[in-house]
């Protein structure tokens, strides 16, 4: 493989998720979310924007897909409303929610993009949180792999790639330990629950795919930022330990070794869910690929007055009187430092540690403050830099052995960016909210030729060079 290039078959696309852009809320049948009801909670959001309309993808994804294939992007991971295809979350189903799914897979298809399915994006059918609490209920873990094979029973002729649960760890943290995310709970009793059972939801889920596919590639998408002590004292260092197992090693060490990670978990022994005999071979069955979501790294200290854990995040710009080291790099809008590094660093690892299974990065991107200009044009340096650096570490990565097999850029189009609302702009396509007119970003045309120096080095033979 030549240098700033991809193995054969490497795969680039781009992502979104159901509430983030469908709107179309309650559209055909559709159920309410945890998200629908939540960003109608005053103050919840910012600016007290909500998903109801949101790109407006449920009534029009052509035009969409007809950018994806101006950029030509030959994957696109999008995800189910799961109270689209079950509005009660379990039950009935509601087959105008599936047909559009059938649809936009077949649009896609007829396109050339291999769509990647994710099932679950926090939005949680409001029944079965307001039933049994959500996630917090092991009840949820065999209802969502029901649902699971409901799509996948609809989909899987065409689905080949499926991604169980996206970003679980932020579902339990954002959702049910800080109250920041729907369903807005500030639980730390309901916080290992939630993780274990969304773990053995993706674990019942895959099996039930591949039980009515036997072909059906199922993996996860997993945040993950590698962790550094804010300084190299003893105390800090052991806190960066820590800190690794509470982000990335609590799904990690389950999936790929089948237990959670010491001496996390004795730690938290007051917090722990009982772990039924089973569960963890369950959880541990082999994945087909890992998904990495990566935006930044994760700088911790020593905190003797945060029980249990005794770290906490690190964001203070002074260190010991100095300006702390990382502060040099740039940032994103959402105040995330720009570390392309870190990409490699977690890619690596994954060949080190955790045997070298299939890697998508499933999400890469940054939000800036775009504005369209006077030509029309949407120009975004920074994010065309962040793709471009990131990428750069992928290629690094792959020479260097790591198995990794594609790259999404986090997100296709700017949406609804949670309980920011519509101001941080993440897309490499622009969204003009009030008229839905979208605008290729510089970044979006840099990516074009990216998709195309790749795919005309693969035509030549220089992308299999050694
Ligand atoms: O927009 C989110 C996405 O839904 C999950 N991963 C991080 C993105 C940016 O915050």
């Amino acid at each position: 493989m030549s240098a700033n290039a991809f193995p054969p078959g490497f795969l680039f696309g781009a992502a979104t998720s159901a509430y983030q852009i469908e709107g179309g809320w309650d559209a055909d049948g559709k159920g309410p979310s945890i998200w629908d009801h939540f960003a109608r909670l005053p103050g919840r959001i910012q600016r007290n924007h909500n998903g109801d309309v949101a790109c407006n993808t449920y009534f029009d994804f052509a035009t969409d897909i007809d950018i994806m294939r101006r950029l030509g992007l030959q994957a696109y991971r999008f995800s189910v409303a799961w109270a689209r295809v079950l509005p009660l979350g379990r039950g009935a189903i509601n087959e105008k929610g599936l047909d559009y799914y059938d649809r936009l897979v077949d649009a896609l298809l007829a396109a050339g993009i291999k769509p990647f399915v994710t099932l679950f994006h926090w939005d949680l059918p409001l029944a079965l949180q307001r039933e049994m609490g959500g996630f917090d209920s092991r009840d949820c873990a065999a209802i969502f792999a029901d649902y699971a094979e409901i799509v996948g029973r609809r989909l899987g002729d065409r689905v080949k790639q499926w991604i169980t649960l996206n970003e679980p760890w932020v579902h339990a943290t954002l959702g049910h330990l800080r109250g920041l995310h729907a369903p807005g709970r500030l639980n730390p009793w309901a916080y290992l629950r939630v993780i274990h059972h969304q773990l053995l939801g993706h674990g019942l889920a895959a099996a039930q795919l591949k039980g009515v596919h036997a072909d059906a590639q199922v993996g996860i998408s997993l945040n993950m930022g590698p962790v550094y002590p804010a300084t190299d004292s003893e105390v800090d260092r052991a806190a960066a330990g820590l800190g690794d197992q509470f982000i990335n090693r609590i799904f990690l060490d389950p999936l790929f070794r089948g237990q959670y990670p010491e001496p996390l978990w004795g730690r938290l022994r007051a917090f722990r869910p009982p772990v039924q005999p089973g569960d963890m071979e369950t959880i541990a069955h082999p994945l087909d690929f890992v998904g990495i979501n990566y935006y930044t790294r994760i700088h911790v200290r020593h905190a003797w007055y945060v029980p249990f854990v005794g770290f906490w995040p690190n964001d203070l710009p002074v260190v010991a009187g100095r300006v702390a080291p990382w502060r040099k790099n740039g940032y994103s809008q959402m105040g995330w430092e720009v570390y392309p590094a870190g990409l490699f660093e977690l890619l690596f690892r994954m060949k080190q540690e955790y045997g070298n299974p299939a890697v998508y990065i499933t999400e890469n991107g940054a939000a800036f403050a775009d504005t369209v200009s006077d030509d029309g044009r949407v120009h975004d340096p920074q994010r065309q830099q962040f793709l471009e650096q990131h990428t750069d570490m992928v290629s690094a990565a792959a020479r260097a052995g790591v198995n990794v097999r594609g790259y999404f850029a986090w997100s296709l189009i700017d949406n609804f960016e949670w309980a920011y609302g519509y101001d941080k702009r993440f897309g490499i396509v622009y969204v003009d909210f009030a008229t839905q007119r979208r605008i290729i970003k510089d970044s979006g045309y840099w990516y074009q030729s990216l998709i195309q120096g790749q795919a005309a080095g693969e035509r030549s033979g220089a992308a299999t060079e050694p």
